[in-house]
């Protein structure tokens, strides 16, 4: 991967978006990649806590993915059809490295798929055991309206289009900060032959 610094970095409610971290070649790349772990690991629709299903199709690379069911919301070491996951992109695992600023490779990515109606609630990510361990996020495809509050839910909030080639990193102070996608902008980006966006979403789980 040419690994390129971003153009410009902002933030937003203590996440630091790095805009155009990926340029289009590596973008086209990693969705390749991503379809490679689909094909090992289907998308499937998980249900929240309240046991409704998700708009968002999802699936998993490395060692732990993320697994819905009767027994309710966790990492595991499997798919739902019993098998292993595969292994993370290479191009996710590249972009960690250089942004994560932690010493350790991650142990999970979570992939979402989002067609033009698929949102996501607010929701904090603390499923980890180590909350210095950063989340890396990436974005493939149409835009995303995310917002971001603080680490209480109901209070202020912002938000930000991250547009494809986008890398969110929400670490420290913001780890547990409250954030999800309102909605997407469809036929804002001709990554996806079919439109949609694609969410990575790299962790340490342990
Ligand atoms: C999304 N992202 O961008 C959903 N979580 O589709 C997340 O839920 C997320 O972007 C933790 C850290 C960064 C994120
Ligand atoms: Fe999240």
């Amino acid at each position: 991967m040419e690994s390129e610094e971003s153009a410009l970095s902002v933030e937003v409610g203590g996440i630091v978006v790095h805009q155009e971290h990926l340029n289009a070649a590596d973008q086209a790349e990693l969705v390749e990649q991503v379809r490679r772990v689909v094909r090992a690991a289907p998308l499937f629709r998980p249900e929240t806590r309240s046991g409704k299903a998700m708009s968002v199709r999802m699936t998993s690379a490395g060692a732990f993915g993320w697994t819905s069911g009767r027994d309710g919301y966790r990492y595991a070491r499997q798919h739902p059809n019993g098998q292993e996951w595969p292994p993370m992109p290479q191009i996710a695992l590249d972009i960690w490295r250089s942004l994560s600023g932690v010493p350790c490779d991650p142990q999970s990515c979570l992939i979402n798929f989002y067609d033009a109606d698929a949102k996501m609630g607010l929701h904090q990510d603390r499923d980890e055991a180590d909350f210095d361990m950063p989340v890396v996020s990436v974005s493939l495809g149409d835009e995303a309206l995310f917002r971001v509050g603080g680490s209480e839910r109901g209070g202020k909030t912002q938000s930000i289009w991250l547009k494809s080639g986008d890398v969110a990193v929400m670490g420290g102070d913001a780890r547990l900060n409250f954030h999800g996608i309102d909605r997407i902008r469809a036929g804002s980006s001709t990554l996806l032959p079919n439109g949609g966006r694609i969410n990575l979403t790299m962790r340490v789980v342990e």
